[in-house]
């Protein structure tokens, strides 16, 4: 059988054992570091060095310092006080982020695919220059034969600014990320049509000045996202109702006043019935309503009919619980947030729905309003100088055929589909650059990005495991941890601007370098030089901080650096007159850039699928020790839970006979089976149409020796893919699973 030229090879883990860190250090705070104080089993030493980072582990970014024993192994890592993200407390997979750079199974050294004789594919070792040229050959083949345009590059991460800056030099801005089209992007969307901006990260919700925190599916507490779980738990001590809608009994849910145990899929009926009353009972806040916002009789006027028993049919929450809890938020205003969540890839209609959150948000006049969202602020860093990039003619757009165009940034799925040929257009995408992604588990249908792969010409992978995107590169290229390199100043958003610096506690391990090196070297194979000036992330780094007024130097000593508002307002004023963003200068109610694009500018209900008979729809979410299916494998995390597991409620369990702990197979709506059997876990916390199991686990690639095997993919069963018609997101919540004791046996097709 002649294989293709890209079949999936498994990267086998490459000799030496790295040295794990007793979990011992897990979940410690910066109180476990009293200088001098007796060397207990829970304390660190005062002779341990530190130095500053940022975590990596997922992208709240918390500021921290590293810690190392007297013979320089690195032992904890904890918070930064002088961080806001963090406040000095690192979550569990903060602190297991130790586990990254001990892994025994990281990638050790540049990888080149080489095919024998046979067609048989593997890959051999190659040296940095060797496998560099390859790249600059491939890529420049591409840009010779097709044009610089098609060139992708997928990033999700801090190197992502330097390929980034590379991809633009060659002349292609074809640059995407899976934390838009399938995370944040409906959101940012739909806000920006009501407010006139976005939310970003992290999010300007202000939690611990909260009276009313209405959670739509956002797990806070499972989603770990620090600063938020923090202000989360503020907001409870101090007698804020919580009010979670949610199909599962989260632990979010478990904090709450009202648990709204909604049947997934109708949450805009929710939204729509909350305004009804809201509107009705005269519970916004009408100032600000008068004030602010564009559009109100026509809202009145759309949510007219949707009333709580109108949505009791729809949502299953009684009319009662509608009214009591809008009753609550009413109560609350201006100190209420109906959180706009982060993860929203869900039904296709999921701008639609989120811009009914920032509407209820606008009525009860939160925006801008302590207790609901604050105005955050941001430092500004200098970029360095170098020469314009070229102009690009074209780019994966060309292939939308003139849809998505609200899609403020690129589409993760879209170059995907422009990768794939068409008859239609001249330029598909021919060489992907992929940094800090598991493509297949990451976007949903992995048979599409899979054929996407077939059809490029290369690929190159930039990773620090061998996961599974790895296997399909024909050069990989490994990458050092978070701990053993410089990276971007952060300079993320907060109540006050904050910098942050992530320097290397430790020498690279193995031969590998960072993503600052990898892509300088390569601009400087390809003729790029002068696009990276520096000769070292430490120079380029020290200019742009001392053009702020610090130093590297500076920032070594203290990490993190607070700098000044330029202006003092974090809420609005009383009063204040405000232009927002928008075509009327007001917060739109009724969106006029959604109508001249020709969509509903006010979020209509549409019912959406529902599982066939003996099928359950299948939702997914975080655990609160695993990032995605970055940690699935860290010797630290996956100590703490190593497996995902279904669950499934009572009734289902029994009509099924099937109990707690038996292994099964899930098997979606077109077919496809769960690559690995999966443990059942019997439990009210799910709804009856419903399973649930924690997103990242069900890895296939051998060289994973932890994650190997265990648990299911959400990915793998996620084919029926709900595209948001205004911006291009991926709703992911429209599959549905039965289940099997067995895996049939699946006859190969020799072709
Ligand atoms: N089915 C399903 N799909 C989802 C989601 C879901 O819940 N279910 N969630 C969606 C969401 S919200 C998001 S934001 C995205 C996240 O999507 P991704 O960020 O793609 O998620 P990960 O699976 O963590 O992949 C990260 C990759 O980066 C590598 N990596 C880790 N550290 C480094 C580093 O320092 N350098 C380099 N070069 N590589 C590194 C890891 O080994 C891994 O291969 O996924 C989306 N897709
Ligand atoms: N520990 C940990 N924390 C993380 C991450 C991580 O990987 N690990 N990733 C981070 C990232 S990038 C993101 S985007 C966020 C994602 O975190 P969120 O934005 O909070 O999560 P979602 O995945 O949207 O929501 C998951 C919840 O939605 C519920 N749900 C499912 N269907 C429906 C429905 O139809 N209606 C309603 N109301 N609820 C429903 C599920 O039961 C589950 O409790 O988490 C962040 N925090
Ligand atoms: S929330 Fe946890 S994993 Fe994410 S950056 Fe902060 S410490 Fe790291
Ligand atoms: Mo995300």
């Amino acid at each position: 059988m002649v294989k293709s030229r890209r079949d999936f090879i498994k990267i086998s883990a490459l000799g030496a054992t790295g040295v794990a860190v007793g979990s011992k250090y897990l979940f410690a705070d910066n109180s476990m570091l009293k200088k001098n104080e007796s060397k207990g089993p829970f304390r660190l030493p005062s002779d341990f060095k530190r130095t500053p980072t940022y975590c990596e582990v997922c992208f709240w970014k918390c500021a921290g310092w590293v810690y190392k024993d007297e013979k320089g192994d690195v032992q904890k890592i904890i918070g930064n006080s002088d961080d806001p993200n963090s406040n000095g407390r690192f979550c569990p997979r903060g602190t297991g982020g130790v586990g990254m750079y001990h892994d025994e199974d990281r990638l050790k050294t540049p990888l080149i695919r080489v095919t024998d004789d046979y067609g048989n594919q593997t890959y051999r070792e190659a040296s940095w220059d060797e496998a560099l040229d390859v790249v600059a050959r491939g890529l420049q083949k591409v840009i010779d034969e097709h044009g610089a345009e098609c060139i992708a590059l997928f990033t999700h991460g801090s190197g992502g600014k330097y390929f980034g800056n590379l991809i633009k030099a060659l002349g292609s801005h074809n640059i995407a990320a899976p934390s838009y089209a399938q995370c944040r992007g409906p959101r940012e969307v739909g806000f920006i049509a009501t407010f006139g901006e976005g939310l970003s990260s992290p999010e300007p919700t202000d939690i611990k000045n909260t009276d009313c925190l209405v959670l739509i599916g956002s797990h806070i507490g499972e989603n770990m996202h620090n600063g938020q779980v923090q202000e989360m738990s503020q907001a409870i001590d101090r007698g804020a109702t919580i009010i979670t809608v949610d199909p599962r009994y989260s632990t979010a849910a478990s904090k709450s006043k009202y648990w709204l145990p909604i049947k997934p899929a109708t949450d805009l009926a929710l939204l729509l019935a909350w305004m009804n009353v809201i509107i009705e009972e005269e519970l916004y806040d009408k100032e600000y309503v008068k004030k602010y916002t564009y559009g109100f009789d026509q809202l009145k006027e759309h949510v007219k009919g949707k009333t709580p028993e109108w949505a009791y049919g729809i949502t299953t929450i009684p009319p009662n619980v509608i009214r009591e809890t809008a009753r609550e938020m009413g109560k609350a205003s201006p100190a209420v947030i109906i959180h706009p969540g982060r993860h929203v890839t869900w039904y296709g209609d999921d701008t639609q729905r989120l811009r009914a959150v920032a509407i209820l948000n606008a009525l009860l006049g939160s925006w801008g309003r302590k207790g609901g969202f604050y105005k955050p602020d941001k430092a500004k860093l200098p970029s360095y100088p170098h020469p314009p990039y070229p102009e690009v003619e074209r780019s994966w757009k060309d292939a939308m055929g003139g849809k998505y165009d609200l899609a403020d940034l690129a589409l993760a799925n879209g170059v995907c589909d422009a990768t794939i040929p068409s008859v239609t257009r001249d330029c598909s995408i021919k060489a992907w650059i992929v940094n800090g992604t598991n493509l297949i588990e990451t976007l949903p249908d992995s048979r599409k990005t899979l054929e996407a792969i077939k059809n490029l010409e290369f690929i190159v992978v930039v990773d620090t495991m061998p996961m599974e995107i790895t296997g399909y590169a024909d050069v990989v290229l490994p990458e050092c941890t978070y701990l053993e390199r410089y990276d971007t100043i952060r300079a993320s958003q907060h109540r006050e601007p904050t910098i942050a610096l992530r320097m290397p506690a430790v020498e690279p391990k193995y031969n590998t370098k960072s993503a600052w090196w990898i892509a300088k070297h390569l601009a400087d194979k390809m003729g790029k030089s002068e696009y990276f000036p520096f000769d070292s992330l430490e120079e380029e780094l020290d200019w742009q901080l001392k053009k702020i007024g610090s130093s590297l130097e500076e920032m070594q000593r203290i990490g993190v650096k607070k700098l000044k508002r330029p202006y003092n307002d974090l809420y609005f004023a009383d009063g204040e007159d405000i232009e927002f963003f928008t075509n009327t200068g007001k917060i739109e109610l009724y969106s006029t850039t959604l109508e001249s694009y020709g969509f509903d500018p006010m979020p209509k209900y549409t019912a959406h699928p529902e599982p066939p008979e003996g099928f359950y729809r299948l939702i997914y979410g975080r655990a609160p020790m695993h990032t995605f299916t970055r940690t699935i494998n860290n010797p630290n995390l996956s100590d703490l839970m190593d497996t995902n597991v279904v669950w499934i409620n009572p009734k289902v369990a029994k009509t099924w006979g099937l109990d707690n702990g038996q292994e099964i197979y899930l098997k979606n709506q077109d077919g496809v089976i769960s690559e690995f059997p999966i443990k059942v876990r019997v439990t009210e916390r799910i709804r009856w149409d419903s399973v649930y199991m924690v997103h990242g686990f069900g890895h296939y690639k051998k060289g994973l020796s932890r994650a190997y095997g265990k648990g299911a993919s959400d990915s793998r069963l996620i084919t029926n893919v709900m595209m948001d018609p205004i911006m291009g997101g991926t709703g992911m919540r429209g599959n549905f699973v039965t289940f099997l004791t067995s895996k049939p046996e699946i006859k190969e097709v020799k072709s």
